[in-house]
């Protein structure tokens, strides 16, 4: 994506595209990293001359470096089952309250303490020097310089969020060696240039040097950066193959309440909080779609949303946050054995599965946004969305209705332009805070308003609620 600056305006072009296949080798679930890493060079070439470099991705997943500063392996991706059973063993030495009252986090099976776990013992992690998150990883091969960008750091449970430094207090006792990971860095910090073998394979020929800045690289936190608020009294949810619904606070919430909830404390842009609940999101939709591909029959998206406009609304709705829904294959039968679980009539047609997602996420989505408000005291009158899933008219409908709030959506490529946002400012073109980077958000991009409705009624978002609980 490269993005265009000038005070009061943002513009964003995406120049090139590329898939993320991940690849199960040896019974492992690994991510294609030299792939994605030749998509960013393929990217830097199409996009031409620019100012400047930033990256982000997901969070939690790693590389292991050798002392040479070679990759010794391919990373492992959060969804393989290598870290079933983790959460107990580590529970051991360290009590799940204990835990959270140290890092704020909340638990995933794959937050990277429990993929350490995991690894350890293992002649690869024995050999490691180093260990780079993904896009410090990626930021490495382009720059030749090492760091860990703090937002994503924030994901590893292993970073105190009051101090916003790493936790002697988790990583100790778990042996885990913290000078496995280079300096933190913070975004806006400068993170090296792209070396000139780069800039030769990457097509530009220039004698122009090309920093690479450092930027809210875990993709939730740019995106959150590029939520277009007004004032603080939103909730924002960043959808996309997840979606990350929550509140932006200024300190961290570590109760025994907030804990027993499952919310978050990521650290964001800007020393903010990103307080917020992980749900399944688009990847449940996504992932019937697969299904019914490699079954031969690929309904087409935007048909299949009209029909499931037209479905009955709540039906059958499933827990949008459970972890049975991580792993991937066979979604469809997955999501009729909840809804039976929970004494509702299984979806039947590719509609009436896309209703009982759309209906569950929305579900979902009102549940946190419920839940951060009476955990944290921070009321809230607006909801953003923004992510790929902003496009998603009933998804933004439905979650409007459910939360029985005014929903504003967009920007969907809000990850691209938080990060842009960022580099921007770091660059000299952009001044001030989060909040008047927020004003040249809303003063560039087109969003869609949506007012709830009460069809269905509230009553009935609430007795779906009960249903699930
Ligand atoms: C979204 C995301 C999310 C993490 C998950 C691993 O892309 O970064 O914030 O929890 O991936």
């Amino acid at each position: 994506m490269v993005g265009r600056v000038a005070p009061g305006s943002l513009g964003l072009q995406e120049v090139h595209r590329f898939p993320n296949r991940p690849v199960r080798t040896g019974g492992t679930l690994h991510w294609d990293v030299l792939a994605l890493y030749q998509g960013v060079l393929d990217g830097l070439r199409a996009a031409g001359p620019v100012a400047s470099v930033g990256i982000d991705s997901w969070a939690v997943d790693y590389g292991l470096l050798d002392t040479d500063g070679a990759l010794l392996g391919n990373p492992v991706h959060y969804r393989d089952t290598r870290t079933e059973g983790m959460a107990d063993a580590v529970g051991e030495v360290l009590p799940a309250a204990e835990l959270y009252a140290a890092t704020g986090l909340q638990y995933l099976p794959f937050n990277t303490l429990y993929q350490l776990a995991a690894a350890r013992g293992t002649a690869q992690l024995a050999a490691a020097d180093q260990l780079l998150l993904i896009p410090d990883l990626l930021a490495y091969w382009l720059t030749g310089e090492r760091g860990t960008e703090l937002t994503n750091a924030s994901t590893t449970q292993l970073i105190d969020p009051r101090t916003r430094d790493w936790s002697r207090t988790v990583a100790d006792p778990l042996g885990i060696d913290l000078s496995l990971f280079p300096p933190l860095r913070l975004p806006g910090d400068p993170g090296g240039e792209l070396l000139p073998g780069i800039r030769a394979e990457a097509g530009l020929t220039g004698p122009e040097r090309v920093p690479l800045t450092v930027v809210g690289s875990h993709d939730t936190a740019s995106a959150v950066a590029a939520v277009p608020a007004a004032d603080d009294r939103f909730a924002y949810i960043a959808t996309g193959t997840w979606s990350l619904a929550g509140l932006e606070l200024d300190a961290p919430v570590l109760t025994e309440d907030s804990r027993r909830a499952n919310f978050t404390n990521e650290l964001g842009v800007d020393g903010t909080v990103r307080y917020l609940r992980n749900i399944m999101g688009l990847w449940l939709l996504q992932e019937c779609l697969r299904t019914w591909e490699s079954e031969g029959h690929r309904p087409g998206l935007d048909e299949l949303l009209r029909q499931a406009a037209r479905s009955t609304p709540l039906r059958s709705v499933v827990d949008a946050g459970d972890p049975e829904f991580l792993a991937p294959d066979c979604m469809p039968a997955r999501l009729a054995a909840a809804c039976r679980r929970g004494g509702q009539p299984e979806p039947r047609t590719p509609a009436e599965f896309t209703r009982c997602v759309l209906d569950s996420l929305a579900l979902a989505h009102r549940q946190a946004v419920e839940d951060a408000q009476r955990l944290t005291g921070h009321e809230v009158d607006t909801v953003h969305i923004v992510g790929g899933g902003a496009r998603n008219e009933l998804l933004c409908q439905l979650t409007a209705d459910a939360c029985g709030l005014p929903v504003v959506a967009g920007p969907a490529e809000a990850a691209a332009l938080g990060n842009v946002l960022v580099q921007a400012r770091a660059a000299g073109a952009l001044r001030g805070s989060l909040a008047s980077l927020r004003g040249t958000l809303r003063s560039s991009l087109p969003l869609r308003h949506y007012a709830p409705t009460s069809t269905p009624p509230r009553s009935a978002w609430s007795a779906a609620q009960a249903r699930l609980r």
